[in-house]
């Protein structure tokens, strides 16, 4: 049986993952190649799933913990992909706040299923917004320890790829390539815009390149990036909506968004990722919010106006997990009053992500 190919696409919170896999998988799916995707969450009810089958792609999804804690599921999830037969493709996604997945994933998949997988190289994405501020020395709004997974992502990399060049001035595109650049002599680096296209060719070339599998595990403290990672407040929830006029779907993802940005500023909590995605029949709203210089913007309109719709939150900022939940809930509280909707929250899961206890670690290729 032909082996699968296994792509991994890391990254900070917010760097462009899900939207550069959305292109990539639209690629080789024009290329008439089956293509599997699966995400990874630390707990339940995530956008990136829902935006991904809402484009209709074969997604398995890792929920409750990392890739690297849950080796077992990614390998399940994996096997489940394909109606008919394993997909020729599949890309993978581990959580915006992970790392060491060389040694915690891939080796461990290269050497456990090396009859059913044929690994490419660990693309990570350099998320602008904070890469400037990170690689600069500081971090970015986000604990020390946060900062430091930043850096840990970027040093595995088989390849580094700077991300939204389309947002960037020829000046901030120079210094941040030269900034990783500095810290990262030896790496592979390029520059692409998941929104636009950009720079995908090239990515596309590299990533379909055949070479043998050589990435190098990380020398990491596992007690910086457990603090680093506990320094996070994280919520996944969902809303229920409903009122008697239809309002529109697309201004009400946006207005979540905006609200949740405007009271997590005012907290002082940056954050890494906001988003929310909001469903109604067939269509799908979706906003986001990654970062406190920028505004939250509407990243998939679905121009449509409804009188009931779901929607699902998932909040990652540096700050408390408690008073995450308090914001989010006075944020949907104002918002659907401010439209005289009924909006109703479920599921709530709030809480820091715990210390990453990985099912394997290989220090060397073989273990
Ligand atoms: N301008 C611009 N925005 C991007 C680009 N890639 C992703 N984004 C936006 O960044 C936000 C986070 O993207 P997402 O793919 O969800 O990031 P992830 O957390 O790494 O999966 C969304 O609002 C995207 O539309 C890009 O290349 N350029
Ligand atoms: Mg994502």
């Amino acid at each position: 049986m032909p082996k699968t190919r296994f792509l991994m696409i890391g990254g900070f919170l917010g760097a462009g993952k899900t939207t550069a896999i959305a292109r990539l998988a639209r690629h080789y799916t024009d290329q008439g190649l089956r293509v599997g995707l699966v995400t990874n969450d630390q707990a339940y009810g995530l956008v990136d799933t829902e935006s991904l089958r809402a484009q209709g792609f074969d997604v398995g999804e890792v929920p409750g913990a990392c890739f690297c804690c849950k080796f077992n599921d990614l390998v399940d999830t994996a096997a489940a992909l394909g109606a008919d037969g394993q997909p020729d493709i599949i890309l993978t996604e581990p959580v915006g706040s992970c790392t060491d997945l060389v040694a915690t994933v891939l080796r461990p998949l290269n050497h456990l299923f090396d009859d059913r997988y044929e690994l490419g190289p660990l693309a990570v994405l350099c998320k602008p917004e904070h890469g400037r501020k990170i690689l600069g020395g500081g971090a970015g709004g986000f604990s020390p320890q946060a900062a430091y997974i930043f850096l840990k992502q970027l040093e595995e990399a088989q390849l580094i790829v700077l991300n939204k060049v389309d947002k960037l001035s020829e000046e901030q595109q120079t210094e941040l390539l030269q900034l990783i650049g500095d810290r990262f002599p030896d790496k592979t680096v390029l520059a692409t815009s998941s929104t636009s296209g950009e720079g995908f060719d090239e990515l596309i070339r590299v990533l379909d390149a055949n070479h043998p599998y050589t990435e190098a595990a990380l020398e990491i403290d596992y007690d910086t990036y457990a603090e680093g990672e506990a320094a996070l407040g994280w919520l996944n929830c969902g809303v229920q909506f409903s009122a008697d006029q239809p309002w529109s779907l697309d201004a009400l993802v946006l207005q979540l968004v905006t609200q949740f940005s405007s009271l997590l500023l005012e907290a002082g909590m940056e954050p890494g990722h906001v988003k929310v995605l909001a469903s109604a029949d067939q269509a799908t709203a979706v906003a986001n919010w990654v970062a406190s210089d920028d505004p939250a913007e509407l990243s998939v309109a679905s121009n449509v106006e409804v009188t009931a719709a779901d929607a699902l939150v998932n909040v990652r900022v540096h700050g408390d997990p408690d008073d995450v939940a308090a914001l989010v809930e006075s944020a949907v509280d104002t918002v659907a009053t401010a439209n005289d909707l009924n909006g109703q929250l479920s599921e709530v899961q709030h809480f820091r992500p715990g210390r990453p206890e990985p099912t394997h670690r290989y220090e060397s290729s073989t273990g």
